[in-house]
């Protein structure tokens, strides 16, 4: 399904497009089962209530599903199309979760900024999917949001009220809209089978159920493959990515069965490397391992949190945001890097204890080609260096909170 330019101006225009009607029923009966089979199995977050009690909401994460129900949704051609069309380019997923509400369930919780106590945006730099500079929402109701239900309220526009505003010539930062700066929330009306594609920094609000049914369906996000989440993504299970076709593992890019188990930080003062000397001479970039256990509702704000704390205490390093590169995998576990641009030259100025030394890209190649290296350091620094990415702050919540804009 193509997008008319019509659609696709409406969308740049109120930062979000209705398409009507778009799901046969039998799609749709498919993801009805998909979503129910994994309520009634408990397959899904809940606070421990079994379906059905009253007044809950139930949380189906697409990441640890494996029923082709659900998941096949992530790659339908109408789907895609239109978020690459309207992303400006390839995309994937970077988040998967069907909402079921029972009778009774509230609305959505307001900003984290505390501007609006029911409405919200979805820009977080501790959010997996929320720090990318360039996302979307598809939107796939299975009941009618019509009053009684709980509509899907949204703020024309809100999406232009965000800033995205350089930190360093790699990094930019957001400048989230607060609620006194967008036009009110308006009803999107939407029904069952339609398909909603909403903008990252729109504005929005799910009202509570105060039907006698229950208030479902899919929130699918995705984002432009060249704009990393700040925060870095979580991993979809093995068992989920391979349900995705051949076709459709693209939008599948980040999976695995491990867990975190180290994360380490290139801090880049214009060009100068940070390493810490390792055994024998040799240099790694300073990290945290192993990784304590991980808070599961936010593992990879958790991420940055148990870095940035273990950077302070034991080097005296204060890192106010760091922005992901990418992951290693070895038999442990899973190895995180993420890069800090240290502008101001707070960190090169300190004197860092001798352990420390700063290298330029010539003398990080020397040093690998030496075996003096880890090699996957090497390679995380010439990622950060040389990929053409547009790359947003990451933090744990607690900077994000403190820090808040
Ligand atoms: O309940 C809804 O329709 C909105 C949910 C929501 O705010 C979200 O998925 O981010
Ligand atoms: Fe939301």
């Amino acid at each position: 399904m193509k997008l008319t330019l019509k659609q696709r101006q409406f969308y740049d225009k109120n930062g979000y497009l209705v398409i009507k009607g778009v799901f046969t029923d039998k799609e749709l009966e498919h993801l009805d089962r998909g979503v129910y089979g994994a309520v009634t199995s408990g397959n899904c977050s809940s606070c421990g209530k079994v379906y059905p009690s009253p007044k809950t909401l139930y949380t189906v994460e697409g990441q640890y599903q494996n029923d082709p129900n659900l998941l096949r949704i992530g790659e339908h051609q109408a789907v895609i199309d239109s978020v690459e069309s309207l992303l400006g380019g390839h995309a994937c997923l970077s988040a998967f979760v069907s909402y079921l509400k029972t009778p009774g369930a509230s609305g959505t919780s307001g900003d984290y900024q505390g501007s609006h106590l029911t409405g919200h945006c979805d820009y977080k730099t501790y959010q997996q999917a929320g720090s990318s500079l360039n996302w979307l929402f598809a939107i796939i109701p299975l009941t009618d949001l019509d009053n009684e239900t709980g509509p899907l309220f949204l703020s024309p526009g809100s999406h232009r009220k965000s800033k995205i505003v350089p930190v360093t010539d790699k990094v930019s930062e957001v400048y989230r809209a607060q609620a006194s700066d967008i036009a009110p929330l308006i009803d999107a009306e939407l029904k069952r089978g339609d398909l909603c594609f909403m903008h990252g920094f729109t504005w929005h609000e799910g009202k509570g159920n105060d039907s006698k049914h229950d208030r479902y369906g899919i929130y699918l996000k995705y984002r432009a493959i060249d704009a990393p989440p700040g925060c870095g993504p979580q991993l979809f299970r093995e068992r989920a990515f391979s349900v995705f076709s051949e076709a459709g593992k693209r939008f599948v890019p980040h999976h695995g069965d491990q867990s975190f188990t180290e994360a380490r930080l290139i801090i880049d003062h214009g060009g100068s490397f940070l390493l810490l000397e390792d055994n024998a001479n040799d240099w790694k970039l300073p990290g945290v391992a192993p990784l304590k256990k991980l808070v599961k509702e936010s593992v990879t704000a958790d991420v940055i949190g148990q870095l940035a704390r273990s950077l302070q205490k034991r080097y005296g390093l204060d890192i106010p945001w760091m922005t992901y590169i990418t992951d290693y995998c070895n038999e442990d576990g899973v190895r995180r890097v993420y890069a800090y641009h240290d502008r101001k030259g707070i960190m090169a100025t300190r004197s860092l204890r001798s352990k420390f030394r700063w290298c330029s890209g010539k003398e990080i190649r020397k040093l690998k080609n030496n075996g003096k290296l880890d090699h996957k350091d090497a390679d995380a620094i010439q990622r950060w260096e040389t990929e053409g990415c547009i790359r947003g702050v990451g933090e744990s919540m607690e900077q994000a909170k403190k820090f808040a804009h």
